[in-house]
């Protein structure tokens, strides 16, 4: 493999635990994370962008690794007198994370695009590497309940994921525009990888196939696309992916992965509790490589890196 740089595919909080392991071990001229932003919504006049919050606190050293979103050494005082002034409080803005929606909000309305204050905050919080959203225009992820057609975070923290999901969809694409540094990424004649990063395939990383263009400039690639699975031990090890797959009737394996992932998929790394599963994805022309997926550490981040980067020839 010639190439040197790698695009990484990230949704929110396992997929940041990768893409902090690869910003650890590569230079910033060799990586760009391409973030969900199916997430985001307007909430009290603010516009929140998960995943991107993930990505950006977990390179930066800043998220809180029991809650797995937000900040570390939170304080909820804004929170507690949003509650006295009987404002929505079933979305959670701490202290210190609240500033990043604050910063990002005006700076959105002043006229500046997602992608340049993404990477103006990234940069001022001490990130090199680029971290990019999946588009400038907005996509907002809907789920289909029994209810009807649902918000994602209404869903997802309002309702804690209770209500099971029959159909989901992506609002504003056809529409969305890859964003500048993901057209880049893609189009690098010294690209050597595309990193699917443990997330959820149908809420995190099927947002950004549905931006315009980008399932077809992925499937036109030259290059290896490497995923990690999201699920360890037949579980998801955070979210709602199980329940999905259940309410599919697919049964919570890596051949529901594979089978997702169809033909863009080349390699998967899965994890040894799921060693079972290596001679079926083997048989559907997959490689497989199995290895300690849980990343509890830093150096769980930075050693499954350089295992994806090896396989990549990065
Ligand atoms: N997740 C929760 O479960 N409860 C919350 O109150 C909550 C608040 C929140 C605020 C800012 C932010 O960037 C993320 C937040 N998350 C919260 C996480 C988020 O809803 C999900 O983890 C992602 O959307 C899924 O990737």
């Amino acid at each position: 493999m010639s190439g040197r740089h790698v695009l990484a595919l990230s949704g929110g909080v396992g997929g940041a635990k990768l893409a902090a392991g690869l910003a650890a071990v590569m230079d910033p001229s060799e990586l760009t994370i391409a973030v969900n932003t199916g997430d985001d919504f307007e909430h009290l006049g603010l516009t929140i962008c998960p995943d991107i919050d993930s990505v950006i606190y977990a390179l930066a050293g800043l998220n809180d690794i029991q809650r797995g979103w937000g900040v570390k050494d939170e304080t909820w005082q804004a929170m507690a007198m949003l509650r006295a002034m009987g404002e929505e409080d079933w979305f959670n803005l701490g202290d210190r994370d609240v500033a990043m929606h604050l910063a990002r909000s005006w700076r959105l309305r002043a006229g500046e695009s997602l992608s340049d204050v993404t990477a103006r905050l990234a940069g001022e919080l001490g990130i090199a590497h680029a971290i990019v959203p999946m588009s400038d225009g907005p996509v907002r992820t809907q789920v289909r309940t029994v209810a009807g057609w649902t918000d994602f975070q209404r869903w997802f923290v309002g309702e804690q994921c209770g209500p099971a999901v029959s159909a989901i969809r992506f609002e504003g694409v056809p529409g969305a525009l890859p964003s500048p540094g993901l057209a880049a990424a893609l189009g690098r004649e010294d690209l050597a990888a595309i990193v699917i990063c443990p997330s959820n395939p149908y809420l995190s990383v099927d947002p950004i196939l549905a931006v315009d263009g980008i399932r077809e400039a992925v499937a036109a690639r030259r290059v290896p696309l490497i995923a990690v699975s999201p699920l360890v031990g037949g579980a998801a090890v955070k979210g709602p992916l199980a329940k999905l797959l259940a309410g599919m009737g697919r049964a919570v394996g890596n051949a529901a992965i594979a089978d997702h992932y169809g033909d863009l998929l080349d390699h998967l790394l899965i994890d040894h509790a799921d060693e079972a599963d290596v001679s079926g994805l083997q048989a559907r022309g997959l490689q497989v490589t199995v290895t300690k997926t849980m990343m509890r550490e830093a150096a769980d981040r930075t050693r499954l890196a350089q295992e994806v980067l090896a396989l990549a020839g990065a």
